[in-house]
């Protein structure tokens, strides 16, 4: 059977409240025969998925919580001792490209004593002293930036780091090398597989070309500006290259997978090793993943604040299974579990 996938942001991603969470609205539909073309608004989204093994997209959502499947305690900062390689490997990235994907535009931080902080408000907390963070952001789109693109890949990273910036959400649709379903979709929609590429539901704006994203979205969703990091051509994709290596290709080609009929949701930023570890799986299982950008700074901080009594990246909800849970190592081991094919 040949199966379509076919998330419709469009339906459910309505405006984007900073204190209100949107309603999911994907819809997926298994289908034989092409992929559907009649998604509102016309954008371009509907995947056909490839069978590989019988297993891949076929949409039938019977995916369950893993046996004895816990969420972990939360300890932020913490690192799992067998992990202690990998975080300080996706680490590097941060010295590369100069903490780049780390702080939202604008971002300002006032040090306040920690008597007279308001309490149920988020905040860093440093030596006796709460840190209040602000940003200052552009307009904000009403629906997610659907981007095509993979971890391993620096020109990908660039647009990446960008979408922190701007604190942007938006739908990942990983394409690792071999994967099977967004790789195909990007050449039917694009007319080559060359990643990023982008499509912005809000304007039927589409394009490849890193630069070019970067500045349309800084000059759509920010003050018109590149941070000077993203801005330097050569040296600034070098960088971009040289911020994978602790990682050596780790997310960069595709591991058989079953492919779920909703995407995850993922609260994370680019400026986060223990982020970049997890979306390493997600790109590598081709798993379609709305990221909630949270960088520091953004606003959207409190909401999972408001949620979960507490502000951690990163956070997976898995509108698949009901799981949601902090904590890098065992979100990626719930991942394998529940999508990987062995
Ligand atoms: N043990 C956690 C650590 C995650 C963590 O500490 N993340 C940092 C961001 S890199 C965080 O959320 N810090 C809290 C804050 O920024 O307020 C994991 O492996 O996921």
């Amino acid at each position: 059977m040949v199966a379509a996938l076919n998330p419709v942001p469009s339906l459910i991603l309505r405006p984007f409240s900073y204190r209100r969470r949107p309603k999911r609205t994907f819809s997926v539909r298994a289908t034989s025969g092409s992929s559907s073309s009649d998604s509102p608004e016309g954008t371009t989204t509907s995947v056909k998925a490839k069978e590989e093994g019988g297993k891949v997209g076929d949409g039938s959502g019977t995916f369950a919580v893993p046996p004895n499947f816990k969420p972990p305690e939360p300890k932020t900062f913490g690192v799992r001792p067998d992990k202690t390689g990998d975080i300080f490997g996706a680490s590097l990235a941060l010295f590369f490209r100069l903490g780049t994907g780390v702080f939202v535009d604008g971002y300002s931080a006032t040090f306040i004593p920690k008597n007279e902080f308001p309490p149920n408000e988020y905040a860093l907390e440093v030596s006796g002293y709460k840190v209040k963070e602000a940003s200052k952001l552009g307009p904000r789109p009403e629906k997610p930036i659907d981007i095509y693109e993979f971890e391993g890949c620096p020109f990908c990273r660039k647009v990446r780091e960008i979408v922190s910036v701007l604190d942007i959400d938006v739908l990942f649709y990983p394409c690792p090398r071999n994967g099977p379903n967004f790789r195909p979709k990007v050449a039917e929609m694009g007319g080559k597989q060359q990643f990023p590429y982008m499509v912005d539901p809000n304007t039927g704006v589409s394009m490849y070309e890193s630069d070019d994203i970067i500045k349309y979205l800084v000059g759509k969703y920010g003050n018109g500006n590149v941070p000077l990091m993203l801005s330097l051509g050569l040296f600034t994709t070098l960088t971009a290259g040289l911020a994978l290596i602790g990682r050596s290709g780790k997310g960069t080609s595709y591991s058989p997978s079953k492919l779920p009929p909703k995407p995850l949701e993922i609260w994370a930023y680019e400026g986060s090793p223990f982020c970049k570890y997890v979306r390493e799986v997600l790109v590598q299982l081709e798993l379609p993943h709305l990221q909630r950008s949270c960088a520091r700074g953004s606003p959207k901080r409190q909401i999972l604040y408001d949620e979960t009594g507490r502000f951690q990246a990163p956070y997976l909800e898995d509108p698949n299974t009901g799981v949601k849970m902090f904590e890098s190592a065992e979100i990626v081991e719930y991942l394998l579990a529940t999508y990987a094919i062995q």
